[in-house]
């Protein structure tokens, strides 16, 4: 008999959470979706299916939460993002790590059937290949956030080698969305950009004019997330986490785009701290496997993005 799902969602009033909670309750039913995070519930999910406050570091009160509520599936979203750890790497350390240990020790526990835990294109480093960063190369991050990504990577391997537990991760690009403000990245220029851009027509922008990263749009990174999770497992070939490919752009080329739309629209580049991170990651990346293995393929391109964030955007300020 098929088991009847029920998923914890940790970190669920976050920039991802938010519209991953939405689009699981579309797909298992608003009752069996579980929202949890250690800050108040985010309003856009508020009457639409179950919350529970929940701190991922007490372990004992999730194990309890997830037996009490026959927790099925995990998603773990509860991080410390790039540039917030810096200003405070213990406890991105602590949470990021220990976070992930907490559920995958209750996961093999349970014997729950599916994790889902991201990481970012942060594991890479100043020694990774700028462009088409492949999936396996040198990673030598210089970030407490990608220190912790790369580590995260190999405790999923080794509780899938080890206990079977069947945990599955994307390194997702930086995400650009209107729905939930981002939570402290070195990324998160892509988001504010369209919300100063409508509101004051100017954005100061911390990063270099052509400073390249690679970028996802929420819509495509909700998708590629169900796509990975739905996928059989055979098909499964990366036990770490996957490589996966959105858009590159730089912050002179958002701004164009968006100039297309509000031809006044002005920027000026002061780079700080984050400049150093941003440097250090690479440009493009390299997502063939996640193409083989489970046919991933993005939808959204920069063009295509910027008319539906500015739309979205003009709306919320209407
Ligand atoms: P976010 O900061 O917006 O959300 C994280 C949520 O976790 C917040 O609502 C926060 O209150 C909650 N949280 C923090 N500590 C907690 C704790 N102890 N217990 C329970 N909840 C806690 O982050 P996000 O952007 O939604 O990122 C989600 C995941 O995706 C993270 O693992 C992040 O590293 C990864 N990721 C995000 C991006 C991106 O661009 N947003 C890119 C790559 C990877
Ligand atoms: C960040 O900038 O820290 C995140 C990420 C790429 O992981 N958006």
């Amino acid at each position: 008999m098929a088991v009847k799902e029920k998923i914890l969602v940790i970190g669920a009033s976050g920039q991802i959470g938010v519209e991953l909670t939405m689009a699981l309750r579309k797909i298992y039913g608003n009752a069996n979706v579980i929202a949890s995070d250690l800050r108040e519930q985010n309003p856009l999910l508020e009457g639409t299916g179950p919350y529970v406050s929940l701190d991922v570091m007490n372990k004992e009160m999730l194990h309890v939460q997830v037996i009490r509520q026959n927790i099925t599936q995990i998603y773990l979203l509860a991080a410390i993002l790039s540039a917030t750890g810096e200003k405070n790497p213990n406890l991105a350390w602590n949470l990021n790590m220990q976070g992930l240990l907490n559920v995958l020790d209750i996961a093999r526990e349970e014997q729950l059937t599916k994790i889902y835990w991201p990481s970012s294109i942060a594991v890479f480093g100043p020694t990774s290949p700028k462009h088409n960063c492949p999936q396996q190369t040198i990673i030598e991050p210089i970030t407490v956030y990608g220190i912790s990504k790369y580590a995260g990577e190999f405790w999923c391997n080794y509780y899938h080698q080890r206990w079977g537990v069947d945990v599955r991760s994307l390194r997702y690009p930086g995400l650009i969305s209107y729905k939930s403000a981002p939570g402290g990245g070195t990324t998160d220029y892509a988001v504010e950009i369209f919300s100063e851009a409508v509101e004051d027509k100017h954005y100061n922008c911390y990063l270099a004019e052509d400073t390249y990263l690679p970028m996802m749009y929420m819509p495509d990174a909700i998708r590629a997330t169900i796509e990975l999770m739905e996928a059989p497992a055979e098909n499964i070939s990366v036990h770490t986490s996957y490589n996966l490919a959105g858009i590159s752009f730089s912050p002179g080329e958002i701004a164009a785009s968006i100039q297309q739309y509000i031809p006044d629209f002005t920027i000026d580049y002061k780079p700080d701290y984050r400049q150093t991170i941003a440097n250090s990651w690479p440009q493009s990346i390299d997502d063939s496997i996640a193409q083989k293995d489970w046919h991933w393929k993005p939808e959204y391109d920069l063009e295509k993005m910027t008319k539906d964030m500015l739309e979205n955007v003009q709306k919320a300020y209407a």
